[in-house]
């Protein structure tokens, strides 16, 4: 490396001397011999190269260049084998989830049940001990609210009447009669239409259960009871008594209905009217459980006491229900 600087030095001052006009003439040809001889350039001008110098050591590496971009998504790889199946778990329901199936069977109950065969008190819409108030799907009426009693004789009975407050008056027409009034949880009539609906295919069994004036309690029962249609004035078919109280609605058996403004009995004036209810009257009664709850004489709530025939027994708790018979 040395010698090469050394070389380009001589080099230098030989083109400077070859370009002087100072040493033109003088000595520029014992110049020019030298300057050939030992360095290859003539007047100047290179003419002949030296041999090259060894190779320089490797420089240090330079600095880290930036982040190249991202490449390209690959393409996309074959479908696996479907692998094992795995242990059955149990169903892990969230709230919501059983908050939606709870209203889809409750949905579906209400629409496939017609009669309070099987209900269960936990979908019940109000409830208490002995029973709950559920909707019922009813052809030719739709949804309608009925309280059933769970708990007599093993249930199923859909309860139709009731008295055992009294703050409900029954002295009412042939429309109320007819399409029901009153409280589901209290004092109720559910409706001679729905009951005609209820009971038309037959099969049907009645219970009546009653607490006197003096605390006793009776029933009647029936096994067969039925409610006619409108066209025929609600007809009663009642028969097959059995029970610790009298047979009070044999009288009535297949008698229509008679209300203060629907006069259907055979008496010369309205039994409605004249004992202030609304039955399936002759003329008039053995029994009137729609009488007034506020009197104990014969317009009151009367079961008569067939032992002694013409004897009252006065009411302050009536419950009347049917099912299907068992
Ligand atoms: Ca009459």
């Amino acid at each position: 490396m040395e010698l090469f600087k050394l070389t380009l030095l001589f080099a230098y001052v030989c083109s400077a001397f070859a370009a002087s006009s100072y040493f033109k003439g003088i000595v520029c040809d014992q110049c020019d011999q030298w300057c050939s001889a030992n360095t290859g350039i003539t007047n100047g001008v290179v003419t002949r190269v030296g041999k090259a110098g060894p190779r320089g050591a490797r420089g240090d590496p330079g600095p880290k260049g930036p982040v190249g971009r991202p490449g390209d998504i690959g393409p996309k790889g074959r479908v696996g084998p479907v692998g094992p199946r795995g242990l059955k778990g149990e169903v892990n329901m969230t709230a919501v989830e059983y908050s939606i199936d709870s209203k889809i069977r409750k949905v579906v109950e209400m629409f496939n049940r017609i009669d309070c065969a099987g209900v269960e008190l936990e979908y019940a819409s109000v409830r208490n001990e002995s029973g709950g108030v559920f909707k019922l799907y009813i052809p030719f009426i739709g949804l309608i609210k009925v309280y059933c009693d769970v708990l007599d004789e093993g249930g199923n009975w859909l309860v139709f009447q009731r008295r055992m407050i009294g703050d409900v008056d029954f002295l009412r027409n042939w429309a109320d009669y007819a399409t029901g009034f009153g409280n589901l949880q209290g004092d109720f009539w559910l409706g001679l239409e729905s009951m005609y609906q209820l009971t038309k295919e037959g099969g049907v069994e009645l219970k009546i259960n009653m607490v006197t004036n003096n605390g006793i309690q009776l029933f009647a029962k029936y096994s067969n009871f039925q409610i006619g249609p409108s066209t025929d004035n609600y007809r009663l078919t009642v028969s097959g008594y059995s029970g610790n109280a009298t047979d009070c609605l044999a009288y009535h058996n297949n008698r229509p209905f008679t209300t203060i403004d629907a006069d259907h009995d055979t008496s010369s004036s309205n039994c409605a009217s004249a004992h202030e209810g609304a039955w399936w009257y002759v003329g008039c009664y053995h029994s009137n459980l729609n009488g007034n709850f506020k009197k104990s004489d014969w317009r009151g709530i009367v079961w008569r006491d067939a032992d002694n025939g013409w004897n009252k027994r006065n009411l302050r708790f009536t419950e009347m229900k049917f099912r299907k018979r068992l």
